[in-house]
C-alpha cells in the first residue's frame, strides 16, 4: 500500500483519475493491458463521494474519492475532506478485527481522499437486494461476527485505558461527520427544517405530531446525548443496508466513514432498523397478496438473529479472556466471583439492548421525515401506499424510543413488528 501525501487536492474525474491510476505500478498492473483501454465508471449513488469503477485487461479496482462538499446537496454544504482519512483509518483497524468482512485496502492518498480498494464482483448493495426480495444467507452470521468483534475488540473490555484513550483520540476530529448525525438523526425530524422531507400530504399529520411530541422529544436528546457522549467502542457509525455488499455467499462492510467512538447500539442498531424498515416497506414492494411472505418472514428471522448473534458472539469474546482495564478479574475471585460477573454480563447486554432498541427507533424515523430517505420506501410508486408503509414502521418507531422498556426481547420487536404488517393508517390529508 501506497501513502502518497504530495500535491494538492483536485477531483479527479476520468482522464485524470486514468493518468493517476497508470502511474502507481502496483495498480498498474492489477488493472493490466494499456491504461488508454481501462473502462472507467462514475456509480456513486451514496450522499457524500465520487465513486468509480476501474477495469482492465487483467483486473478491476473501486476507486472512492471525497468531495469537499455534500454531494446530495451541493457545494452550499461544505464538509471536510478528512472524512476520507478516518474512513481509510477505520477501515484499515476493521481489516485487522474482521479480516474478509470488509473489502481490501490496494492505496491511499491522504491529500487527495482518495482510497483505492479491491472490487467488489459480483456483490450488489444489500438494499437493492432487500428491495427485490432477495434473502440473503450468509448476512446474519457475518454482520454478527463484524459487529462482535470490531465492537468487543475497541472497547474497555479489551483494551487498556491507555489504548483506548488513543483511539478516541485518533478519531476525535471527525466531529463534522457527528454534527451530520447529530442534526439529522437526533433533531431535525423533530422540529421545522428546511431539508426534511416525508411522503406528503398523508404524512403531514404524522410529520405535525412528531414536533409536538415532547415525550418523543425526551427520548431523542436522551439517545442524543448517550451518541455524543458515551465513547464504548468504535463504531462503523453509518451501518446501515446501503454500507453493506453482498452476494448469497458473502458480506461486505463499506463505508466507514462515519467512524468514531461512540455507543455501541448506534451500530447494532442501525443494522435492525433497516432491516425493519426493508420487511415494513416490502407490502408496497408485491405484486400479489403475499407475494414476499417468505421474504418477510426471513427478515424478521434475520433481525431476531442479529441481535441474538451478535450478543452471543460479544458474550463469547468476554467470557474468553478479557484483557481490558474494564472489570478487573481481581475485583471477581472464585465461584462466587464468576457467578457475579456473568450476571453482570447479562445486565451490561440487557442495557445494550435498551439502547439498540431506542437508536434502531432513531434510524427509522430520520429516514422517513429527515433529509436522506432510503429506496426501501422511495421506490414505492403509490404514494398513499408508500406512506402507509411508512406510518407501519413510524408506529412501532415511536413505541420502541419512548416504551423502549417494553422491548425486553428482540422477539417482542418483531412480534410488534408483524401485527402492524397489515394495519392500515388513517390519514387526516389526502
Ligand atoms: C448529508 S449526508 C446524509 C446521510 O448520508 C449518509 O449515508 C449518512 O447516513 C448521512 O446521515
Ligand atoms: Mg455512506
Amino acid at each position: 500500500m501506497t501513502g502518497d501525501r504530495a500535491g494538492d487536492y483536485r477531483i479527479l474525474h476520468e482522464a485524470a483519475l486514468r493518468d493517476y491510476l497508470a502511474g502507481l505500478a502496483d495498480l498498474k498492473a492489477l488493472l493490466g493491458g494499456d491504461p488508454a483501454s481501462w473502462a472507467i465508471t462514475e456509480v456513486g449513488d451514496g450522499n457524500l463521494n465520487l465513486v468509480f469503477i476501474v477495469k482492465g485487461a487483467r483486473g478491476g479496482v473501486a476507486v472512492k474519492q471525497a468531495l469537499p462538499y455534500v454531494r446530495l446537496v451541493g457545494e452550499s454544504w461544505p464538509l471536510p475532506l478528512s472524512r476520507a482519512h478516518y474512513e481509510f483509518l477505520a477501515l484499515s483497524r476493521q481489516a485487522q478485527l474482521a479480516p474478509s468482512l470488509v473489502p481490501v485496502l490496494l492505496h491511499h492518498n491522504e491529500k487527495l481522499a482518495l482510497t483505492v480498494m479491491e472490487l467488489l464482483e459480483p456483490h450488489i448493495i444489500m438494499r437493492k437486494g432487500l428491495v427485490a426480495g432477495t434473502r440473503y444467507p450468509r448476512f446474519t452470521d457475518d454482520i454478527t461476527t463484524f459487529m462482535a468483534r470490531t465492537l468487543f475488540f475497541t472497547s474497555d473490555l479489551a483494551l487498556s485505558a491507555a489504548e483506548k484513550k488513543e483511539g478516541i483520540a485518533a478519531f476525535a476530529g471527525n466531529h463534522a461527520l457527528c454534527k451530520i448525525t447529530e442534526d439529522l438523526i437526533f433533531a431535525d425530524p423533530y422540529r421545522i427544517a428546511e431539508q426534511n422531507r416525508w411522503t406528503a400530504p398523508y404524512l403531514d399529520g404524522l410529520a405535525a405530531d412528531l414536533r409536538d411530541d415532547l415525550e418523543l422529544h425526551v427520548a431523542i436528546s436522551r439517545l442524543k446525548l448517550k451518541f455524543m457522549a458515551s465513547p464504548e467502542a468504535l463504531l462503523h457509525g453509518d451501518l446501515h443496508t446501503g454500507s453493506i455488499m453482498v452476494t448469497e455467499s458473502q458480506t461486505r462492510v463499506i463505508d466507514p466513514e462515519f467512524a468514531f467512538y461512540g455507543p455501541m447500539g448506534f451500530d447494532v442498531g442501525a443494522v435492525l432498523a433497516n432491516l425493519l424498515m426493508a420487511y415494513f416497506a416490502s407490502a408496497g414492494h408485491e405484486r400479489a397478496p403475499g407475494e414476499r411472505q417468505a421474504f418477510e418472514g426471513w427478515v424478521l428471522d434475520a433481525v431476531e438473529q442479529v441481535w441474538t448473534g451478535f450478543a452471543g458472539k460479544f458474550l463469547d469474546l468476554w467470557r474468553a479472556g478479557a484483557a481490558g482495564d474494564a472489570y478487573p478479574p481481581s475485583l471477581f475471585p472464585g465461584e462466587k466471583g464468576a457467578a457475579r460477573l456473568e450476571a453482570e454480563r447479562q445486565a451490561y447486554m440487557q442495557r445494550l439492548f435498551a439502547d439498540t432498541v431506542g437508536f434502531a427507533a432513531a434510524k427509522i424515523i430520520r429516514r422517513i421525515f429527515g433529509l436522506a430517505h432510503n429506496i426501501d420506501f422511495e421506490l414505492i410508486e403509490d404514494p398513499r401506499q408508500r406512506a402507509s408503509t411508512e406510518a407501519r414502521a413510524v408506529r412501532l418507531a415511536r413505541a420502541m424510543m419512548v416504551e423502549t422498556g417494553a422491548f425486553r426481547t428482540i422477539a417482542n420487536v418483531t412480534g410488534a413488528a408483524r401485527k402492524l404488517r397489515d394495519w392500515q393508517p388513517e390519514f387526516a390529508n389526502g
